[in-house]
């Protein structure tokens, strides 16, 4: 035993920010429960193994397990502070999706006390954390809320931000700032100190509201800063001028921090998170709604280049290197590659040779095409006439100009420039 405030951690979601948090915290000491709705995901940690791909999670979890201070359920149990990290997807119409948040918050009902701290690390809608107090307190009538007991409340409830870059996570985890939202001073004052276990960044204190719109306003000024740089690619495109080249000389004046333009914008955070904010604020968003709409135009512009250049040839065969959303991971979600891959499958009367060292056998939105194959890099590039660059993986920073003499290339992340 040691006297600290949060000896037991029950965090909820299991995803690329809930487990390694979980890791992280058993690594410090805290008798930590990580639980997710999946079986298989489930069986996997208390094995000690990971379902996701981030550089040294592998080790950190098996570590944690076998002291045992990292174990899984499908079900939370009673603990001092809950954290839950679990999806907030958008639906048709871009409207945020919170059921996964309101099941994880309404799933404590049955297991919370008097003195304990509940921390949404999902990114949210302005209003979510208030929200989830009155989900609270209608399940649990005989406790207080920061909603309405403010920092006398028997249970603490506040917003902090996971802000982790996938492929550092681990690193970013312990080192970024973090952004503490309380509900009441109190709740705020409390998350730091269970965030100062693991987190060696400043905790930075305010409310819940301002710590909703801080996460979403980051990825909104992201997606703004990435669609100026994808509208200057199309301005330069029809000006037959090189944006990489200009992007660059334009970099070097003091105050132009100008961003990659690429075959758009995926993931599943910045090409969502912004729509959270028009959501709320429609009438006065026209910025951040005409930069989605430039980003998610991108991969159109792309397939009808390549479909132009390809109407060109007899018998084209296009080698697309990369279907990751970026580069040196495996994770296809909301990958503007893949939506061009597809389309491209789609319209046929080619021969598509796919190449992503990431991945064994190719998605199901590709499988079905008789004229698509997963290849490697020899493979893809020997037959084709056309080139397209996708996601700038490491491992294609083998290939040189030389070696597409003669063939069309759309390099769409400039690794080539
Ligand atoms: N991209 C470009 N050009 C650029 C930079 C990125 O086209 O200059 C593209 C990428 O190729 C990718 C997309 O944008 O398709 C998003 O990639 P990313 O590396 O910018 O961000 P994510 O989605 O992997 O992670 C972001 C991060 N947010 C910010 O950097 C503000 C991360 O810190 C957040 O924790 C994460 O979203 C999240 O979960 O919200």
């Amino acid at each position: 035993m040691t006297d600290r405030e949060f000896e037991n951690v029950c965090v909820i979601g299991l995803g690329y920010v809930g487990l390694p948090t979980a890791a992280v915290l058993a690594s410090r000491g805290v008798l930590v429960l990580g639980v997710d709705i999946d079986d298989n995901t489930v069986a996997l940690v208390n094995k000690g193994k990971v379902h996701i791909v981030e550089p040294d999670l592998d080790i950190l979890v098996n570590g944690a397990v076998a002291t045992g201070k990292l174990r899984a359920a499908t079900k939370a149990e009673a603990a001092d502070a809950f954290i839950i990290a679990v999806p907030t997807p958008f639906t048709d119409g871009h409207k945020p999706d919170l059921r996964y948040v309101e099941a994880a918050v309404r799933g404590l009902a049955d297991v919370i006390k008097k003195g304990d701290l509940v921390i949404i690390e999902s990114t949210c809608p302005v209003g979510t954390t208030d929200k989830a107090c009155v989900w609270l307190s209608e399940a649990r009538p005989d406790l207080s809320f920061p909603h309405t007991a403010g920092s006398a409340a028997d249970v603490n409830v506040a917003h902090s931000p996971e802000r982790v870059l996938p492929g550092k996570v681990l690193i970013e985890l312990v080192r970024n700032d973090r952004v503490i939202g309380g509900v009441s001073p109190r709740c705020a004052e409390r998350t730091a100190v269970l965030y100062r276990i693991a987190v060696d960044g400043k905790c930075l204190q305010t409310t819940a509201r301002t710590a909703e719109l801080v996460k979403l306003s980051e990825n909104a000024y992201r997606d703004v800063n990435i669609a100026f740089a994808n509208e200057l690619s199309l301005v330069s495109d029809d000006l037959d001028i090189n944006v990489w080249e200009a992007i660059q000389l334009a970099n070097h004046h003091p105050r132009v921090n100008i961003l990659s333009p690429g075959p758009g914008v995926g993931g599943h955070c910045i090409a969502v998170d912004p729509w959270f904010i028009v959501d709320s604020a429609p009438n006065s968003t026209p910025l951040i709604t005409a930069a989605r709409g430039v980003n998610d135009a991108k991969p159109k512009r792309i397939v009808s280049q390549i479909l132009d250049a390809a109407a060109a040839l007899d018998n084209p065969v296009v080698a697309c290197l990369g279907l990751a959303y970026k580069a040196n991971i495996d994770d296809l979600r909301e990958s503007p590659a893949m939506d061009i891959a597809e389309a491209l499958a789609k319209t046929g009367g080619l021969i598509l040779n796919i190449v992503e060292p990431h991945i064994k056998d190719l998605p199901d939105r590709l499988a079905g095409f008789d004229d698509v194959r997963l290849c490697d890099l020899g493979q893809a590039l020997g037959p084709a006439n056309i080139v397209v660059l996708l996601t700038d993986h490491d491992a294609f920073g083998t290939v040189t100009l030389d070696d597409l003499g003669g063939k069309k290339v759309f390099d769409t992340r400039g690794i080539w420039r």
